[in-house]
């Protein structure tokens, strides 16, 4: 994904930083370079896309609010695997280990609880309404 050093970035406009994620190789963070305003070129599907990172054993947002139809991203930033299953068996991702990613589209209101098989107690829930 993001695998450009930091010093290759400086000719690059800042938006384009701006839209990529940086992280470091200890925890994870979001570096937001300067005081950009919100962007309106974000593509209008991220109306109905929700990111959830799995970072230091948790699902952050714990809580995740989407319209119907929507579709939520899990992130893994951990050095561990982790996965995201649904007890009720509505999806279940493969193991995902560090950066790699999976997607559910919820197209039916509803709250939707899920956890980490391999970490119990990880847990965290969709709301699609
Ligand atoms: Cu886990």
């Amino acid at each position: 994904m993001v695998s450009v050093a930091i010093g290759v970035l400086t000719g690059i406009p800042i938006e384009q930083i701006v839209h990529g994620a940086q992280h470091g190789t200890g925890g994870m963070r979001f570096v937001r370079i300067g005081d950009a305003p919100p962007a309106d070129d974000k593509p209008a599907a991220a109306a109905d896309s929700k990111q959830v990172v799995v970072d230091n054993f948790s699902f952050t947002p714990g809580t995740a609010a989407v319209p119907v139809g929507a579709t939520v991203t899990w992130t893994n930033h951990d050095d561990i695997p982790h996965n995201v299953v649904s007890p009720e068996q509505k999806f279940k991702s493969p193991v995902l280990d560090t950066d790699e990613t999976f997607s559910h589209t919820f197209e039916a209101a509803g709250t939707y609880r899920y956890y980490c098989s391999i970490h119990p107690r990880m847990t965290g829930q969709v709301m699609v309404r």
